[in-house]
């Protein structure tokens, strides 16, 4: 009882107006004492409910409003470091009771009550503690080891998320949509087969474009027929921080939108309510079509700690608010239904109270994260022996033959090949080594892909396995994660590297971020191909030549590859898939487009740019590069991509008219960069080349230029050429703004003269 006085006396402190955390517990309080047994008994099976079913629930809304409460208070001594709160939409308890606990779960940050309750499937789960643990940052965590306050559970299928709002939706659908194929596929579903999947999200979060191309992906794909057992959830509290959601905007915007069948349910008030979310979720889990379930709601206590509601909301306003507080309503069905007395609902909301603050500083007492190793253990798993075994598995050869026709026509046995080539004869043996894999994206079944990369896969494997999606990045990328999710290798393809940049949060902020966030309990493992760089010839313009890396080079525990040649791009794949299935790791191959379909080195015609078809246990350990003529001593040139047949061109022209010896790097990875590598060569040369296609602000030259000077005492000179910082203009002035052959001549020229002035 120290304890709560200690909450009391804490709460008391701030002014009343400002305080309405110690209002609505006021008010409760107040409130409950004030309600009478009735005369006639009100009958909770009239509204579906069992009298263990209210009770449980109603125990559940009270410990998820003392969790916040509890919030409130322990964030002034710093013992909890997040403090946006469920109070208000306790109703969220009815989902936590009616769905099962596993039907996977995307949740809004609001969903305390959603959480308590479902952890009643699980006995042994104390979701008080488990959630105190989370609040404290403690490594003890059982969602995310103390990265993140977040809203998780392994064992109750609810994957972590964090706080971007709506990014979660893409991936709900993918998910949904990956039951189906998970029933199918080799490594079968993880959950039962008639299982379906829930988001949840605020009114103001359902304008967002995330959410908008996910209703619209469900619809698009529940209108050809899929079954899409997706359970949107709109949380209306009428309000997204200090901004109303006009009167009426949800209903009438989703009331009648083809497609998504629309619930109304009543999350104030759980006997009026139950029914109503039964209906949406019993329809969801039958019928297998996407359901908008349009909850109402109200926010209590502001939107998070910090905010001081009373600057942008009238007193009437929010008194009118709190007089609807869920747990007013069920205290009193609780007395009317003859159930508790208010002494007893006083009695159990103390000894919640008392539960959360033990619990928060029994929680505050464990271990929290105190080095960097801990913070990024679960970031990038990485086994490299099991990847070498898994990289070097071979398919049975009978299976390869009746794959790819006969001996002479499997592709080692080809003559050598352009990259394009190479690449889709790649994915074939993956496809066929992986058969849980799946290759999907714009254009990229019949059609083989803008430039047949993918030509004849839909062929050899079941359109199941290879399938055009619908024209929207960020639902590409949801699905990725969805279908990984089910068990699933996802190779998604994205058309351009200009058109990952309208999506990139869904890997920047969500697929490359679960692992860290659940503590490796999760993972999306995938192969994201994205065609993309410049030199194209008679394709121009800035989206077909992108050239930028920035955004991709600092997302944490993303693996970026980007091959220079076509044997080493099936090599690279290879360990990708082997990364994706052995450590689930998310990766991004980068295809320069302009390699696609080069033959030719030095002159037309030479054929020096083809390659054979690497045997079936070729791989490329994660950041080998490759070393062309490694016995040179004068000058290193550091590429990758475009830059590497460019270099080797230019040297080729610069050692008719020079002695000097220089080798040429291919990095081949690009994230993370393999300093100790580049520094284990750079410390050979004086003078240093870099030749970067990307950018020149934050491309990968950037990485290296400091990998080498941060590490290397006597670092050699170094000179980069990189791309102009413009976008890439149309036509023949695309050249101006790249490097080329002839400036590496040039600027190989000026070293050697530099050299000889220093000698
Ligand atoms: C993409 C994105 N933009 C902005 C924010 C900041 N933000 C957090 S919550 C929020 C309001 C959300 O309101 P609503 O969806 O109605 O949910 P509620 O908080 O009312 O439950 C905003 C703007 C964010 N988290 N993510
Ligand atoms: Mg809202």
């Amino acid at each position: 009882m120290a304890i709560l006085k200690n909450l009391k006396s804490k709460l008391a402190n701030k002014s009343k107006n400002i305080n309405r955390a110690q209002v609505v517990d006021d008010n409760f309080k107040e409130f409950v004492n004030t309600l009478k047994k009735p005369n006639k008994l009100l009958i909770l099976k009239d509204y579906g409910l069992t009298e263990s079913a209210f009770i449980e629930m109603f125990t559940s809304q009270i410990m998820s409003r003392q969790l916040d409460l509890m919030a409130r208070a322990l964030r002034l001594e710093n013992k909890v470091f997040y403090t946006i709160g469920s109070s208000g939409h306790e109703g969220s308890v009815m989902l936590g009771r009616l769905t099962r606990h596993t039907d996977p779960a995307f949740l809004h940050y609001r969903s305390g009550g959603f959480m308590m309750e479902r952890s009643r499937h699980i006995p042994s789960i104390d979701p008080i503690y488990d959630t105190c643990l989370s609040f404290a940052a403690s490594q003890a965590d059982p969602a995310s080891g103390g990265r993140h306050k977040v809203w998780g559970s392994k064992d109750l299928w609810v994957l972590p998320q964090t706080s971007t709002i709506a990014s979660h939706l893409p991936k709900a659908v993918g998910t949904a949509l990956g039951i189906e194929l998970g029933k199918r596929s080799v490594s079968g579903l993880p959950i039962p087969d008639d299982s379906i999947i829930m988001c949840n999200f605020g009114d103001a979060s359902s304008n967002h474009s995330t959410a908008q191309g996910a209703f619209n992906a469900a619809a698009w794909a529940s209108y050809q027929g899929l079954d899409v057992p997706l359970l949107f959830v709109c949380e209306d509290n009428g309000i997204g921080i200090s901004v109303k959601t006009p009167s009426g905007w949800i209903e009438r915007n989703y009331k009648h939108r083809p497609g998504l069948q629309y619930f109304k349910a009543d999350g104030l008030d759980l006997a009026q309510g139950y029914r109503q979310v039964k209906r949406a979720v019993d329809f969801c889990r039958f019928e297998r079509k996407p359901v908008f379930l349009h909850l109402q709601t109200t926010r209590l206590m502001g939107h998070a700690g910090t905010d001081f509601e009373v600057d942008y909301r009238n007193i009437d306003e929010l008194e009118a608010e709190e007089a609807k507080d869920p747990l007013l309503k069920s205290a009193k069905l609780a007395v009317d239904s003859g159930l508790m007395s208010s002494n007893d609902i006083i009695d159990l909301y103390e000894r919640m109270n008392q539960r959360c603050m033990e619990s928060a500083y029994k929680a505050d007492r464990q271990k929290r994260i105190e080095t960097i190793e801990e913070v990024i253990e679960s970031l990038a798993p990485y086994s490299p022996v099991d990847v070498k075994i898994q990289a070097e598995k071979c398919v049975d050869q009978d299976k390869r033959l009746a794959l790819f026709g006969n001996q002479k026509l499997l592709p080692e046995n080809q003559p050598a090949k352009h990259m394009a080539i190479l690449i889709n004869k790649g994915l074939m043996d993956i496809m066929l080594k992986y058969e849980n894999s799946l290759v999907f994206g714009e254009d990229v079944a019949q059609k083989g892909g803008v430039y047949t990369l993918t030509k004849n896969l839909y062929k050899k494997f079941s359109p199941k396995r290879v399938f055009n999606t619908l024209l929207d990045e960020q639902t590409i990328l949801g699905l990725a994660q969805g279908y990984a999710n089910m068990g699933m290798i996802p190779i998604p393809e994205i058309q351009y590297l200009a058109y990952f940049h309208n999506a990139c949060d869904q890997i920047r902020g969500e697929a490359a971020s679960l692992q860290f966030f659940s503590n490796n309990q999760y993972a999306n493992p995938m192969v994201v191909r994205i065609p993309g760089l410049g030199y194209q010839k008679g394709f121009g313009g800035h989206f077909h030549n992108d050239n930028s890396f920035t955004a991709l080079r600092d997302i944490p525990g993303l693996i970026v590859a980007c091959p220079s040649r076509g044997d080493d791009a099936v090599k690279i794949m290879r360990t990708l898939m082997a990364l994706a299935h052995v450590d689930k790791r998310v990766s991004v191959f980068i295809e320069p487009i302009a390699l696609y379909m080069k033959k030719d080195l030095y002159k037309e015609g030479d054929n020096k740019w083809t390659f054979n078809y690497p045997q079936c246990e070729d791989y490329i350990p994660i950041g080998e590069a490759k070393i062309y003529n490694e016995k040179a001593k004068d000058i290193l040139i550091i590429s990758y991509g475009n830059g590497v047949p460019m270099s080797l061109e230019a040297i080729d022209i610069f050692n008719k008219s020079h002695s000097e010896s220089i080798a040429t790097m291919d990095l081949r990875w690009l994230q993370p960069l393999n300093k100790k590598s580049i520094c284990q060569l750079a410390m050979k040369f004086d003078t240093i080349l870099i030749v970067d296609e990307g950018r020149e602000s934050g491309s990968v030259g950037e990485g290296v230029v400091s990998a080498i000077i941060e590490n290397l005492n006597n670092p050699p000179q170094i000179k980069k050429i990189t791309g102009v910082d413009t976008f890439t203009p149309l036509g023949d002035a695309s050249a101006l703004v790249l490097p080329n052959v002839k400036m590496i001549v040039e600027n190989l020229n000026k070293i050697v003269e530099k050299r000889k002035l220093n000698a």
